[in-house]
């Protein structure tokens, strides 16, 4: 094995501890950043194989997200700034758990399965978020990019939706746009303001908008963009990434998971505020009303937001177009109905993971995708946005069927159309409320959300929990799925399902019903029925005060 005269030598400086296993879950793999430094040099193997193998220029992020600070991971990019495919996340797995002395057996494997020419080049770009260790990490990648003699890049630090950006880009050859941050920003920033040059009586006050940068990566690249929007937007950072924790009491997560605004945010009644999470891939609005009632606008009423927007301005452009919303879920009851009842649109679920929603929202000509933790994009496929371009330049149409497809033609270029990107929503969401002259509390009327729960419980192994009907049902372990259906039954509007996380140690249960009380009490209840059922560790879950 001469060609891997150099791995050998160098995974000895990035060992694997023995027998510690880890799983490629919903956003590669997560866990305390100490157990990752292997994990880190094997992807930088991987990803220089998977640009051999598609002889496109791979991505490695290595973030943890929405996790603790302490916790670390790594996710790879497709050449289309997608995430990685099924079968690459197995071998990832496989290479991260090849004992020491199996590593070149196992990197043998992949090259025999795949077919790779090992004599191919390969470029990998590398980003990482602002945790203490992901600068150490990154190392163990950019060595592992080197001993399979593939050239890197590291942008250092990006938001991860910035390094699917410039992953696409790189392998669009620069037709999606340049592979820069100031390229990113002079694209969305252009398309935003003449999206914005549209919106009338767009005073300075509907201009303001509060961001909780979650003391994350996010708040830094928003400074960066600030000079970008020319007054077309106004914004003060909270959680700004230079004294506080990261992601703690604070973040897209944080807000989404507890319903209550961030620490640190001084918010008047009625102004419109957002957070972006770890590594700004997630965004959720909010506001406090006048009586001090905390609203939340997160990932439903945000697809809700820019799926009405979309489908108005194709009826004015005459296109024919159908456009889809894709939801997990944890999408509120209310918002599925909205959107199938009122708003007609096809409304499809997945498994939760962007990957999958990304997947799905491809068969559409306009598929809008969001989790309803606020991660999520819009994706137009090539013909729709043909037929954009095409309108926006015929000089034969009627202006208000052009100017329908100018508008359009800004809001594909400022949507990052590789993976959610909490800067490029939050613009889009912002250019919306002001094209359309709508306030923050028009938005959150659109409908009413079913009041709802979710909470963790920790178990000795979660794969015991087998979930089908995209993780609407468990499977496994016997009785669980019987339980829940039982406590649903006590309660109005309710529904309840439990799945273990992908990227934290805990199952999550879900509840809503039709009022508050109910919705605690149901998750509270399947909480129990999992704790007992699923082999619960540590405290029984009490109820919520
Ligand atoms: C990641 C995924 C999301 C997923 C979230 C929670 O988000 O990218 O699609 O919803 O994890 O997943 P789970 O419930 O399996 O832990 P992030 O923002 O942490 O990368």
């Amino acid at each position: 094995m001469a060609q891997f005269e150099d791995v050998i030598l160098k995974s000895a400086l990035h060992s694997k501890p023995k027998g510690l296993t880890l799983q490629y879950g919903t956003a590669g793999f997560r866990t305390t950043a100490k157990h990752l430094d292997h994990v880190m040099f094997r992807m930088g193997l991987l990803a220089t194989l998977r640009s051999k193998r598609t002889k496109s220029t791979i991505g490695v992020m290595v973030t943890a997200s929405h996790n603790p600070e302490e916790d670390n991971g790594v996710k790879l990019i497709d050449p289309m700034g997608e995430m990685v495919t099924p079968d690459w996340e197995g071998y990832a797995t496989q290479l991260a758990n090849a004992e020491q002395d199996a590593l070149c057996t196992a990197l043998n494997d992949i090259i025999e399965k795949e077919s790779i020419n090992m004599s191919e080049k390969a470029s990998v770009f590398i980003g990482r978020d602002t945790r203490p260790s992901s600068e150490s990490l990154t190392q163990a990648v950019l060595d592992g990019v080197s001993c399979l003699g593939g050239e890197s890049k590291d942008y250092g630090l990006v938001t991860t939706p910035q390094l699917h950006y410039m992953v696409r880009c790189r392998n669009t050859h620069g037709c999606y746009g340049t592979d820069t941050l100031q390229g990113y920003y002079q694209k969305l920033s252009h398309a935003f303001i003449e999206l914005t040059k549209n919106a009338q009586n767009h005073t300075d006050d509907q201009k303001r908008l509060l961001l909780d940068g979650a003391n994350g990566i996010g708040a830094l690249k928003m400074r960066e963009m600030e000079t970008f929007f020319q007054s077309a937007l106004q914004v003060a950072l909270f959680n700004d990434c230079c004294s506080g924790k990261l992601n703690h009491l604070c973040g897209a997560d944080y807000v989404k998971v507890h319903q209550r605004p961030p620490q640190g945010m001084v918010m008047d009644p009625g102004q419109r505020c957002c957070s972006f999470d770890g590594d700004a891939d997630r965004i959720v609005y909010y506001f406090n009303d006048s009586a001090g009632c905390f609203h939340l606008l997160d990932g439903d009423k945000i697809a809700t937001l820019i799926s009405t927007y979309l489908k108005e301005l194709i009826t004015q452009a005459g296109l024919n177009l159908q456009i889809a919303v894709v939801q997990t879920a944890y999408a509120n009851g209310s918002s599925t109905r909205y959107l199938e009842d009122i708003m007609k649109v096809t409304v499809c679920c997945t498994k939760t993971g962007v990957k999958h929603l990304h997947h799905a929202a491809q068969e559409f000509d306009i598929g809008v995708y969001f989790e309803a933790n606020g991660h999520g994009t819009v994706l137009f496929s090539k013909q729709a946005e043909e037929q954009i371009q095409e309108l926006a330049q015929n000089p034969n149409v009627s202006d208000e069927k052009k100017c329908a497809a100018k508008l359009l033609k800004n809001t594909v270029n400022l949507i990052n159309q590789a993976t959610g990107d909490a800067i490029s929503d939050m613009l889009v969401i912002e250019a919306v409320l002001a094209v359309r002259g709508m306030t923050v509390q028009e938005w959150d009327s659109i409908y009413t959300d079913l009041p709802n729960r979710q909470l963790k419980v920790k178990v000795s192994d979660r794969c015991v929990i087998d979930t089908t009907d995209a993780e609407r049902r468990a499977v496994t372990p016997a009785g669980l799925q019987d339980t829940i259906d039982t406590l649903v039954k006590k309660y109005a509007k309710a529904r309840a399902f439990v799945r273990p996380s992908g990227t934290e140690d805990v199952v999550r249960v879900y509840a809503e019903a039709d009022t508050q009380e109910s919705a605690d009490a149901l998750a509270h209840e399947v909480c129990l029925a999992v704790y007992n059922l699923a082999g619960g560790v540590g405290e029984v879950p009490k109820p919520l005060k």
